[in-house]
């Protein structure tokens, strides 16, 4: 017999998910697995047989319940469920799907409205930090229609502008996993760099690419991609990740100079497809690479890191990705006081997701 489980589909920025209430999967993580990849439809390069999008960006997973936390309202999963493997990962954070979780909290009474716009205190499990998202709620409800555009999302939505307390070093444990702001690796200089979402950052020119490839074009290039696998696989443990051929992380970043006067251009590897516009952590990463000294981020950027408040914006296949940040530079070093962003979301559909009765058991 078919089980059904309660679920919402939304859009969190560029990305899509189904948005589960922690208590309505199974408890063991094995079991919970086998749900999702019934749920999507993997194994399958098209998720036929299941309600995900057949690309990474679409096949998505967000398990939220609320936080055991004093200084956060709910604890938010994220598990990303590889399209054509039996794979379900929870070794990355998701920024985008990030902005659904405060709209979804409000309308199934984890959080209470205090106002015109509701703060969002969000414990992310994956890398133990903390987000708030601040949720417009001007009649007493959550508002999903507004004039904020963001790259990547057609037509516009109500704004939720998100803060990041303590991202740096998220997952690598810190902000410059290899303690330094350049590493050589295969003949060519990489930055590597974890402030919210780990990412290696390369020069285009340096893989015989301009950089402004389209993500298909780069995709079809099986040499490239195979190199970039070599370089991602030797830095991994190098970065404190561990193995990470199963891993989703880190993202891997063709950096080369601004084209439409941001301050860098970017094709992000995440980490076998091309991000059609780049993730929101991987872009303040991205961001906090131009300000980190001698970076290769910053060489090509062409920008003098300086401290204070300041707005990048990164350029990506479909636009702009804005990211608000305040360090201090001193010296090589550069210490992150606030990481902050725009994103939007939409409730897409609610109701109850089906999957065969055998995929709910732990055997
Ligand atoms: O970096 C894609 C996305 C992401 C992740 C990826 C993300 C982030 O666009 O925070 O948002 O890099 O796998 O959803």
């Amino acid at each position: 017999m078919l089980r059904a489980i309660p679920g919402t589909l939304m859009r969190g920025g560029t990305s899509k998910a189904l948005y589960f209430h922690a208590q309505d999967l199974p408890q063991s993580a094995r079991a919970r697995d086998k749900v999702l990849l019934a749920a999507m439809g993997s194994p399958d390069p098209r998720q036929i047989n299941g309600v995900g999008g057949a690309h990474p960006l679409t096949s998505k997973v967000a398990i939220i319940g609320p936080s055991q936390r004093p200084d956060a309202d709910v604890d938010y999963l994220f598990l990303q469920v590889v399209v054509d493997k039996a794979e379900v990962s929870d070794s990355q954070n998701c920024g985008n799907i990030l902005a659904g979780v405060g709209p979804w909290s409000i309308e199934k009474g984890l959080v209470r409205i205090t106002g015109a716009s509701t703060p969002v205190r969000i414990h992310m499990l994956n890398t133990g930090s903390i987000a708030v998202a601040h949720v417009p709620t001007p009649h007493g409800a959550v508002e999903y229609e507004g004039e904020a555009r963001i790259d990547g999302v057609p037509g516009s939505a109500a704004a939720i502008p998100i803060d990041f307390l303590d991202v740096a070093g998220s997952s690598c444990g810190k902000l410059l996993p290899t303690d330094s702001n350049i590493d050589r690796i295969e003949g060519i200089e990489v930055t590597c760099i974890d402030n919210g979402m780990p990412v290696v950052l390369i020069r285009a020119a340096d893989l015989g690419k301009h950089g402004a490839e389209s993500p298909e074009e780069l995709e079809a290039d099986q040499a490239l991609k195979a190199r970039i696998e070599r370089i991602r696989l030797a830095l991994g443990p190098r970065m404190n990740l561990g193995d990470v051929a199963k891993k989703t992380v880190p993202k891997m970043c063709l950096v080369s100079p601004a084209r439409h006067g941001g301050a860098i251009h970017t094709r992000t590897f995440i980490p076998h497809r091309v991000h059609e516009a780049i993730g929101v952590l991987g872009a303040v990463s991205v961001a906090t690479a131009c300000v980190a000294p001698g970076s290769v981020a910053a060489q090509v950027a062409g920008v003098t890191p300086r401290s204070g408040p300041q707005r990048l914006e990164i350029e990506h296949p479909t636009g702009f990705f804005t990211v608000e940040l305040d360090v201090t530079v001193a010296g090589t070093t550069v210490t992150v006081n606030r990481s902050a962003l725009l994103r939007t979301a939409r409730k897409l559909m609610q109701g109850e997701v089906f999957v065969p009765g055998s995929a709910w058991s732990d055997v």
